[in-house]
């Protein structure tokens, strides 16, 4: 059995999204992350950083427990268990890497700003906000761009790159759907959001 903590937010959702969509059975443990319960000793236990998602897979490599967290390590330890969502062939699964550090590190980032700019921020001035707004969709054309040559980001299938995109793409459907443009990512969207594993995955 896998334990999934987690929280309604985009990377946690990038962790369930890539469980229902490996078909591997799983427990949530739904932290709620306003009490502070990602600080307590028990999830620093498991995860360090205090942060959600993490797992822990009893039945790990070499059959022993594992614990994991970072949304992205987790997506990359299911794909090698399980031999989903990777590539086997070299020059794809290194397309397909390159995808899913553009969208973890660029583009999921960039998403995080906007919660930061309009949440946190001593300064929640409009241009401001407008500013990493703007940021966020320059981040996701350059995905736009490449949807406009491939079916998915890293060529004709689903990918970890498209399984660790669908969740922010969610998060920020009303900024993305209003945008001129895009029109790539968004039929890609539309094509993602069908699939019955990013569906549940979506609703944990
Ligand atoms: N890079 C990490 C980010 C994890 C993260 O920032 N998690 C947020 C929720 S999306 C969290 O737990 N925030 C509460 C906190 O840091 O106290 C990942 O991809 O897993």
């Amino acid at each position: 059995m896998i334990h999934l903590y987690t929280a309604a937010t985009g990377n946690g959702r990038r962790a369930s999204v890539m469980l229902e969509e490996c078909g591997l059975a799983y427990q949530a443990h739904k932290l709620d992350l306003a009490k502070g319960e990602q600080k307590q000793p028990e999830f620093i236990a498991i995860n360090p950083a205090g942060a959600i998602p993490a797992i822990v897979d009893d039945a790990g490599p070499g059959g022993q427990p594992t614990k994991l967290a970072q949304s992205g390590a987790i997506v990359l330890y299911l794909a090698e268990k399980t031999g989903k969502f990777l590539p086997k062939d070299p020059a794809k699964k290194a397309e397909a890497l390159q995808w899913f550090m553009q969208v973890s590190t660029d583009v999921a980032p960039s998403s995080s700003t906007i919660f930061y700019a309009t949440a946190h921020a001593p300064d929640k001035t409009p241009a401001n906000q407008a500013f990493f707004e703007q940021r966020f969709l320059t981040m996701l054309k350059t995905c736009d761009a490449k949807l406009a040559k491939t079916p998915y980001l890293a060529g004709d299938e689903v990918t970890v790159a498209d399984l660790a995109l669908i969740p922010v793409y969610d998060a920020r459907k009303a900024l993305i759907e209003k945008s001129p443009g895009l029109e790539n990512v968004k039929r890609w969207a539309a094509a993602m959001l069908a699939r019955p594993g990013v569906q549940k995955g979506l609703a944990v």
